[in-house]
């Protein structure tokens, strides 16, 4: 696919030219953004700081971008288009620049990657603890698969590790399949917060077997195992998603765990999307067709409530209700139901 063969053909220019410098110790514009912004990165303010500055810096115009995407910062700009058509693109008059790329809301284990195209883009954020080993890629949630390219991007970033230094890039695609690279650029995850011990096991993940039997929707009618199907809500990852085709305050999922298991508590995050829909705000819980806990109130798309049952209930399926939402393509990050080893 087009955004596959664009990433690939840069990538290996952006990562040669990113990490020779490193190597070398040479202060380059984009090894020492690198090097710089993570270890003055008290919080995020600090990072959105340093990051806006060094873009106004060098014109917070589409060739600076371009230029340090494909690390010949001492080259012209044109250099860069011509690197762009070579790989087969024709961008020469379609370039795009990457509008206040910042990080907000960092935590020990997530963060979100804010940006603007200067033209309708679709996007993804290409993360590592390496900058020469992006391997991990994160997505808009906002993002329609029938019409992907919007000016304004937000892509959370999940499943961090605490303190550590993660390396990104944004990477656009326009309606006509130009592909375009932002510049490396680092953050540093909060120290992790006194974890609460919870030995017990999460029965829901689809790793053990768990099948989705039945769910009201899953966005676009995707199959269960595709981008917003139903199994992202029980993969274990709060970065992936399962999202009901505006499905509101009817969203439901229904687990067959496998066997039966006596369980203790609840555990649900929410997705959320940034104009305030498709937020479950509280849900129940009905096990095998008989008993029905809650409603639980999950308020806050970005909190892992853990509700803990009266008594365990034994069961083998588990009907997840939404019961009240913000209306939307309702949906999970994670449901787990948790149960001693
Ligand atoms: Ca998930």
């Amino acid at each position: 696919m087009p955004l596959a063969c664009g990433v690939s053909d840069s990538d290996d220019e952006a990562r040669a030219a990113a990490s020779a410098p490193n190597d070398a110790g040479e202060s380059e514009p984009t090894s020492s953004k690198d090097a710089t912004v993570p270890s003055d990165a008290g919080g995020p303010a600090v990072v959105d700081d340093a990051a806006v500055a060094d873009d106004a810096a060098v014109a917070d115009d589409a060739a600076a971008d371009v230029s340090r995407d494909s690390g010949a910062s001492a080259a012209p700009p044109e250099a860069d288009t011509s690197m762009d058509a070579a790989a087969g693109q024709d961008s020469t008059t379609n370039a795009v620049s990457f509008i206040d790329l910042r990080v907000e809301d960092v935590a020990s284990d997530r963060a979100t990657v804010r940006f603007g195209t200067s033209v309708e883009t679709s996007c993804v954020v290409e993360w590592g603890l390496s900058s020469d080993a992006l391997v991990n890629t994160a997505v808009d949630p906002d993002m329609d698969p029938d019409d992907p390219y919007a000016l304004d991007h937000r892509v959370p970033l999940e499943d961090l590790p605490a303190a550590s230094v993660i390396h990104f890039r944004a990477v656009v695609t326009t309606p006509s399949d130009d592909v375009f690279h932002s510049d490396l650029r680092s953050f540093t995850t909060l120290a992790a917060e006194a974890a609460v011990e919870d030995d017990r096991i999460n029965v829901a993940l689809s790793a053990r077997g768990v099948r989705v039997i039945d769910k009201s929707s899953n966005y676009g009618g995707v199959a269960d195992d595709a981008n917003w199907g139903a199994l992202a809500a029980i993969d274990g990852q709060m970065g992936t998603e399962w999202a009901t085709n505006g499905d509101g305050d009817g969203a439901f999922l229904v687990l067959d765990l496998g066997q039966p298991h006596l369980l203790e508590a609840v555990a649900v995050r929410s997705r959320k999307m940034s104009d305030g829909s498709s937020i479950i705000e509280s849900f129940e819980l009905v096990f095998d067709d008989s008993v029905t806990l809650g409603p639980f109130a999950s308020p806050d798309p970005d909190r892992r409530y853990v509700f803990e049952f009266e008594e365990a209930v034994e069961a083998q399926t588990v009907r997840f209700n939404a019961s009240s939402t913000s209306g939307g393509n309702t949906g999970l990050k994670e449901l787990e139901l948790l149960a001693d080893p």
